[in-house]
C-alpha cells in the first residue's frame, strides 16, 4: 500500500497522533532556570489548560453571573476548594446544575438577586447548564495544578517544573482532552498544539 491509497481517515488520524505522541517543540528563551517554563498550549476553540498536581494555589470566591441568558464569563478557572457564586443579573429565574462532573451541584430555581454559592472540591471540568435555558453552557475548571484561561484558543502556563507533565487542554464544547508532555531540565519554555479528539 502506497501512501495515496491511504484512506483519507486513517492519513487524518495518523497526523493527530503524531502531535499526541509528539506534541512539543522547543526554543530556548533566557528565562531563569529557578522559574520553571512557560507552556504555550494552543489549539482551535482551547479555552483554558492546566497540569494537574502540579501546585496547589489558595482558594479564591468566584462569580459567573447570569446575564442576558449566558454565563459571564463564560469560562472561569479557580482552584480547588474555591467557590462561585451565580448572581442572576436577568429579570426572570434561572436554575443552573453541572451533571457528570467531579463536582455535581443543583440549586434550583432562582430569581434575580446575588445567586446562590457552590464550593468545588474536586479538580476537573464542571459543565454548568440550566433547567430553564438549555443553550446555557458555562465551563468550571476546578484545577490543583497550574492552570490558565485561554484566550483566542492559547493558553500560558507559567512556572512549569521540568519533567513529564500530564496536561487537561478544555474545549470550548466542555470536552477535555488528556495530553503529556515531557520539558527538558534546560527548555525555557514550549509550544503544544491540541486539538479535539
Ligand atoms: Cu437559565
Amino acid at each position: 500500500m502506497n501512501a495515496m491509497s491511504v484512506p483519507h481517515a486513517l492519513r487524518a488520524f495518523a497526523f493527530v497522533a503524531a502531535f499526541l505522541c509528539f506534541p512539543a517543540v522547543g526554543y530556548a528563551t533566557t528565562a531563569p532556570i529557578s522559574k520553571g517554563a512557560t507552556l504555550l498550549i494552543h489549539g482551535n476553540t482551547l479555552v483554558a489548560a492546566w497540569i494537574p498536581g502540579t501546585k496547589r494555589a489558595a482558594s479564591i470566591d468566584a462569580v459567573m453571573r447570569n446575564k442576558d441568558k449566558a454565563f459571564v464569563p463564560e469560562v472561569i478557572v479557580i482552584p480547588v476548594g474555591s467557590t462561585v457564586r451565580f448572581p442572576n443579573e436577568d429579570p426572570f429565574f434561572h436554575s443552573i446544575y453541572a451533571e457528570n462532573s467531579p463536582d455535581d451541584f443543583d440549586i434550583g430555581f432562582y430569581g434575580p438577586g446575588p445567586g446562590k454559592v457552590v464550593r468545588f472540591l474536586h479538580p476537573g471540568t464542571v459543565n454548568v447548564h440550566c433547567h430553564i435555558h438549555v443553550f446555557m453552557h458555562g465551563i468550571i475548571v476546578v484545577a490543583d495544578g497550574i492552570a490558565a484561561r485561554g484566550n483566542d484558543g492559547r493558553v500560558l502556563l507559567h512556572g512549569v517544573p521540568a519533567g513529564r507533565h500530564i496536561v487537561d487542554a478544555v474545549f470550548a464544547d466542555g470536552r477535555t482532552q488528556r495530553v503529556t508532555v515531557t520539558i527538558a531540565a534546560n527548555v525555557r519554555a514550549l509550544s503544544l498544539r491540541v486539538a479535539p479528539r
